[in-house]
């Protein structure tokens, strides 16, 4: 049977100018691999501008296929929801949806009626058997991981374990991608996956949710061996032209040890070309700084995401120190790693001081690239329920990341000062690192000023915008965007 896969990669409901902005999902790449692998084809369609029904119905028409197959992450399911019921009025085909978003909210995926099927977590076996079954070789209703409507009938079939051993995929199949849809740093890079799962218990990541799901949760947190990871990485780097770096997009890569250790030791001997990979503070010492730096790590993505320490603690669960976060980045610098940071603001209980905090902490840490959105409460984690059980939401819509307002009520802070905050965060930064270079009788005075004028309601926010656009953008922060990531 043919598969159409789709899978929506696009960050808001408009159009984006410019450059295409496609992005390698590996997920797609999985499944497509083992459909193949199974003897199916997949006709792959990587939405990287918003759809319309002409357009869509028109590539799905003709592919002559016997499944619609959509991936949705929370903030791609309202345009899922809009396609899948385009294809169920058009073609009447079953429609199945998996990823991360119907793995935490499977009853209101299914609330749309032209959804026959979700997929609760790891979809390569599960999507394999429902092709199997619809092709008259199994009962759909009976395939593990699978909750919907079959004739007519309501059923919801326990969730399989996971794959404890993931050398057991197949690479990903990297055929289905348009190179020339995808954003221009995506045809520099390497995009794989050594590991799956995180153990921490950040209270607004999906990890603790997606967890949650299996049979076997205490085994969600799998690394590939280094040696099946590294023979992905040759293969496409001994194939692929104008590559110069690699691009782990694991939640940790320096997780495990004993698995770092033979990785920093065998990726140089195997692999020419540096890395970029994600991290957290507090798995980041010296040792393992300088051991990342000989094996060619270019940049560290981490995240700081309040510099507010009650607000990081309490409500994100991230129990981590000011020191600790000052201290990975300073040695990411004293090694020559290049850093990202990540951001969120516009949490519960947080106020526009603790906002400050987070401008003022990556002032401190000094970043190659800062980066903020507005935080979203996900389906199905802790701070969701917080947010739904206070009444929190203001609005279901899920675009208000890219519109940077909050889907929230929030006491603390404005939207206006979301939007300032959101649009120069980075010269802000700056800006407050600036003044902490100052002798203390000169910084603590500028400091309190600098607060002042953001936080105060009594200046009007057009003046403050203004003083922004014409001050702020004119100095000379650029400097801080020197990291490649
Ligand atoms: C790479 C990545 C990105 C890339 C995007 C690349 C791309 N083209 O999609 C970038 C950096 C751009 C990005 C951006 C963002 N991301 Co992101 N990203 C990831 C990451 C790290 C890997 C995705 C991946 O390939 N996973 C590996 C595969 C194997 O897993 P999978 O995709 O879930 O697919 C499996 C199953 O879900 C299932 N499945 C999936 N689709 C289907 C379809 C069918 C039919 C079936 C049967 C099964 C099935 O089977 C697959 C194989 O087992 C994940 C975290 C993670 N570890 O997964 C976060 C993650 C998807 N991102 C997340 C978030 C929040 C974001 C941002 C909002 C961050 C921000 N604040 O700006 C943005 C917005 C993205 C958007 N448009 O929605 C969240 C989504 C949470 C949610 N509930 O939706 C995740 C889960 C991180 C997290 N732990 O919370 N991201
Ligand atoms: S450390 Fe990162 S990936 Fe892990 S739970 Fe926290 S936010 Fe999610």
């Amino acid at each position: 049977m043919r598969i159409a896969l789709i899978y929506p990669d696009y960050y808001h409901s408009g159009c984006i100018e410019g450059e295409p902005q496609g992005r390698v999902h590996l997920g797609s790449g999985y499944l497509s691999a083992v459909l193949a692998e199974a003897g199916h084809e997949t006709a792959f369609l990587h939405l990287v501008d918003p759809a319309g029904r002409e357009g869509f119905l028109e590539w799905l028409c003709s592919r002559d296929a016997g499944l619609v197959a959509f991936s949705s992450t929370s903030l791609m399911f309202s345009k899922v929801r809009q396609m899948a019921r385009w294809a169920k009025e058009e073609t009447g085909l079953p429609v199945v949806v998996g990823g991360v978003h119907p793995t935490l909210d499977p009853l209101g995926t299914l609330e749309e009626e032209s959804i026959d099927f979700v997929c609760v977590g790891e979809g390569e076996a599960a999507l394999v058997e429902l092709v199997e079954s619809l092709e008259g070789r199994g009962q759909v209703d009976e395939v593990a991981s699978l909750m919907g409507r079959w004739r007519g009938r309501d059923f919801a079939v326990p969730v399989r374990p996971l794959l404890e051993d993931l050398d057991a995929l197949p690479f990903p199949d990297r055929s289905i991608f348009d190179m020339e849809r995808m954003a221009p740093d995506q045809l520099e890079r390497i995009s794989v996956m050594a590991s799956r799962g995180c153990p921490y218990h950040c209270r607004y990541c999906s990890n603790h949710a997606q967890k949650s799901v299996y049979p076997n949760g205490g085994h969600y947190v799998r690394f590939r061996s280094v040696d099946n990871v590294l023979s992905e990485i040759e293969e496409l780097a001994a194939t692929a032209e104008g590559i110069d770096h690699v691009r782990f997009d694991d939640d940790i890569l320096t997780l495990r040890p004993k698995w770092f250790e033979e990785f920093v030791r065998e990726y140089p001997r195997r692999v020419d070309l540096p890395f970029i990979c994600n991290s957290r503070v507090d798995l980041l010492d010296e040792e393992k700084i300088a051991r990342l730096k000989e094996a060619g790590c270019k940049t560290i993505c981490m995240g700081i995401e309040s510099g507010n320490p009650w607000l990081r603690g309490n409500v994100l669960g991230r129990r981590m120190s000011d020191e600790r976060i000052l201290d990975a980045f300073r040695l990411c610098r004293k090694y020559g790693i290049g850093t990202v940071s990540l951001n969120m603001m516009g949490f519960p209980q947080e106020d526009f001081s603790m906002v400050l905090d987070t401008i003022k902490l990556n002032g401190r840490a000094e970043p190659g690239i800062t980066q903020i959105t507005v935080f979203y409460p996900f389906p199905g984690t802790e701070l969701y329920h917080t947010c739904r059980e206070e009444g929190l939401f203001v609005t279901d819509d899920t675009d208000t990341l890219f519109t940077r307002r909050s889907a929230l009520k929030l006491g603390g802070i404005s939207d206006n000062q979301m939007e300032l905050v959101s649009e120069f965060f980075t010269p802000l930064a700056w800006l407050y690192n600036q003044i902490f270079t100052l002798p203390s009788s000169l910084s603590r005075p500028l400091e309190r000023s600098v607060d002042f004028m953001l936080s105060s309601g009594r200046i009007p926010y057009a003046w403050k915008r203004r003083m922004a656009e014409r001050l702020l953008v004119r100095l000379p922060w650029e400097w801080y965007m020197t990291t490649k990531y």
